[in-house]
């Protein structure tokens, strides 16, 4: 289950060695390629030569999401195009598209990542793999198709979307994994059921999902639902795309990160400190072996926190918290930080509701109120009115005991709530209209 032994299961001193020697050469790269970078070494009196250690990584600058914004699409592109040989870019939901370029190498090496992941998780050249992340612009589709391909499996492009037709697919062609987004997952799981498909009676055996916050009771909801065992996959395309960090066996809500690719810190989102192993803060990575668009210690907003040390599975790549929400997912309720997430585990845990839910922040006099729109199971909702506040005055009393805020529940009707084909939007602001 392990792709690359020598590196996923390297000692401390054989990967910092390489690490090291990866950083020091990626350094001087975007020095004396990169404008950006340069001033910004010059305006902190910095050189390339300076990295001495691994410990000199936090004399870096940082490098924050609107430095890609300023520079778009390619002023932090290290290369010519000449030797860029494709180029992706995130959905930009909140402003300018992120541009991600890559060379040959820098495919070459996605590849690898993401094989890593798909072994982890019990993905091999045998399997019917069927990609039902978005094909296109977006790094998830053809992403995890780089690494299929380079495993040898027999790959489905579906992308997403076309529910009905994914389901036929995974019926027809005997998928054995499927590669999408949780919520999509759920979707597709939910138009089997209507179609009167039970996937637990096909042969899908694993999926590899992620490109947005999940929680463990939503992995276990699908992996219920699908007869399977659901892994995880992490990336960014300001870092190249999934499988910056992936799940294994062990399957203990952490995430061994492709640390010889990428150095992670976690740091102190208000003070900029980087904060010791075990510390909860905002994940900052560096690149350290892509060529096109190396980011220095970017600032990824994700909130997790580091671990070090030998899991069971027999990898000693660093290992990563499993991303409950990035630090602009936070909502603030009477003065309580709250995420989705928490939310979202409360929620599954209720038998009455499905795992379908919104939550709405409005403006009620000086303060914000959250309301949660969840939806109730078709039995449920049938026993009226009575019985959908009794169950919305439980979940309520469940959230103010659990996460110490007073919300207001809606259970709605079966199938109200828009069904996610890629990353699912959970939160609407209704301060903003
Ligand atoms: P966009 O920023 O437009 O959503 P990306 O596809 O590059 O485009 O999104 C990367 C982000 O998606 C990550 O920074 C993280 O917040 C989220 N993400 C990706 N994988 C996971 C995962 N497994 N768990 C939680 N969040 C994830
Ligand atoms: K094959
Ligand atoms: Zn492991």
């Amino acid at each position: 289950m392990i792709w690359n032994e020598k590196i996923e299961c390297a000692s401390l001193d054989q990967m910092q060695a390489l690490q090291l020697a990866k950083l020091q050469e990626t350094v001087a790269w975007v020095y004396d390629r990169v404008p950006f970078y340069r001033n910004k070494f010059d305006s902190m009196g910095l050189k390339p030569d300076d990295v001495k250690s691994l410990e000199d990584l936090a004399k870096l600058p940082l490098t924050v999401k609107t430095d890609l914004r300023d520079n778009y699409p390619f002023g932090l592109c290290a290369v010519p195009m000449d030797d860029v040989v494709k180029i992706h870019a995130s959905s930009g939901t909140t402003g300018k598209p992120i541009t991600g370029p890559y060379t040959a190498d820098d495919i070459n090496q996605w590849r690898e990542c993401v094989a890593r992941n798909l072994h982890a998780a019990g993905v091999f050249k045998k399997d019917i793999v069927q990609v039902a992340y978005g094909y296109g612009l977006f790094t998830g589709g053809l992403g995890l198709q780089g690494g299929c391909d380079l495993i040898g499996c027999a790959t489905i492009p579906a992308s997403s979307g076309m529910t009905e037709r994914q389901v036929t697919i995974m019926r027809d062609f005997g998928s054995t994994v499927l590669c999408c987004t949780p919520s999509y997952a759920l979707t597709i799981a939910e138009k089997a059921a209507d179609m009167g498909v039970d996937i637990r009676e096909l042969p899908l055996r694993v999926g590899v999902f992620g490109a947005e916050p999940w929680t463990v009771e939503m992995r276990q909801e699908i992996e219920e639902r699908m007869g399977i065992r659901a892994h995880e996959v992490y990336g960014l395309t300001e870092l190249m795309g999934p499988s910056v960090s992936f799940d294994c066996q062990q399957q203990d809500g952490f995430m061994h990160i492709n640390e010889d690719h990428v150095l992670a810190e976690v740091i102190d989102p208000v003070t900029e400190e980087v904060l010791p192993l075990g510390e909860k803060g905002e994940l900052v990575f560096t690149a350290i072996q892509r060529r096109a668009m190396p980011l220095l210690r970017y600032r990824t907003r994700d909130i997790t926190e580091l671990r070090r040390e030998t899991c069971s599975c027999g990898r000693t790549l660093l290992k990563m918290k499993k991303v409950l929400g990035r630090s602009d997912d936070m909502l603030i309720i009477s003065g309580v930080n709250v995420f989705p997430s928490q939310v979202e585990s409360i929620l599954l845990e209720v038998p009455e509701v499905e795992p379908q839910y919104v939550l709405i922040i409005r403006k009620k006099g000086y303060l914000d109120a959250l309301s949660v729109d969840v939806e109730a199971k078709a039995e449920v909702y049938d026993q009226g009115e009575e019985k959908l506040q009794a169950v919305e005055k439980r979940i309520e009393g469940k959230i103010r005991g659990t996460i110490g805020i007073g919300v207001k529940v809606r259970l709605v009707p079966p199938k109200s709530i828009e069904r996610s084909e890629g990353k699912a939007k959970r939160v609407f602001d209704a301060r903003k209209l």
